[in-house]
């Protein structure tokens, strides 16, 4: 199976190269035939030198494209990158690579060969180990993946990581089943509307090592729009 891994970024022009080529690397290593895979950065709104990094990157290494996304937000990048792929599987994965890079492998079994549709990582595993993560963000990650659970009925462990694969011929279902939003929550709304409309979906306990100095994150504003988003997705399931 082909697959296109989205790298969505935002003003990364100190570490855009580096994991782009560790990355590179890696697939290259374990799958040598160069027409099975892409790397796709997504930018939106980038204001620094991300945009030409990349661009010189894609120039380098003819399995790197860019996509430019006018507007902000990760939901956004990855609607659009996925829906411009051609591969059989697409996903993503955060440009720090937190979730240890031999777990991609694994998805790709699970979607290539297991029967599953969609694999997602999760750091609240019994199973998982989560390195240097803050006590705030383990906290927040524990009360939101709780709220899911109570008021959505979902059973996954972890909606919010930053490293999810499906087969593409999935996607366009589950975006008319809710997965809509432009900001992070289309990580969690595509596990969620994923386990209502019963995919087969393959939960991955991964090795995360977490870099919170680079962090983009606003947890208190984020928080906010999280519980909105929920609330509109409950509301279309009981509509
Ligand atoms: N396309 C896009 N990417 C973003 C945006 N904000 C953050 N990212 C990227 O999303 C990924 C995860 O961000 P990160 O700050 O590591 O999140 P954290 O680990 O949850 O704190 C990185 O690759 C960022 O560059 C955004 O608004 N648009
Ligand atoms: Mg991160």
């Amino acid at each position: 199976m082909t697959f296109d891994v989205t790298i969505p970024v935002l003003n990364e022009e100190a570490t855009l190269d580096r994991q782009v080529r560790i990355l590179h690397g890696f697939l290259a290593e374990h799958f040598p035939d160069r027409r099975q895979w892409r790397i796709v950065i997504a930018d939106n709104g980038s204001t620094d030198n991300t945009r030409h990094i990349a661009a010189a990157l894609g120039d380098d290494l003819p399995e790197v494209h860019l996509v430019r996304v006018p507007e902000k937000g990760v939901g956004l990048a990855l609607k659009t990158s996925w829906q411009q792929s051609q591969a059989d599987i697409v996903g993503y994965m955060d440009l720090d690579l937190a979730t240890d890079l031999t777990h991609f492998l694994q998805a790709y079994n699970a979607l290539n060969s297991e029967g599953f549709d969609l694999v997602y990582a999760t750091r609240l595993h019994r199973k998982s180990r989560v390195i240097g993560r803050t006590v705030k963000r383990e906290i927040t990650s524990r009360v939101f993946n709780l709220i899911l659970k109570m008021y959505l009925g979902v059973r996954f462990s972890d909606g919010m990581c930053g490293f999810k694969w499906l087969k593409r011929e999935r996607l366009s279902a589950l975006m008319d089943g809710g997965a809509v939003s432009n900001g992070w929550f289309f990580s969690t709304e595509l596990l969620t509307v994923a386990e209502w409309q019963g995919l087969r979906m393959c939960e991955l306990p991964v090795i995360w090592r977490d870099d919170t100095s680079s962090s983009r994150v606003n947890i208190t504003r984020l928080a906010m729009q999280y519980l909105k988003a929920m609330q509109v997705l409950k509301k279309r399931r009981a509509g």
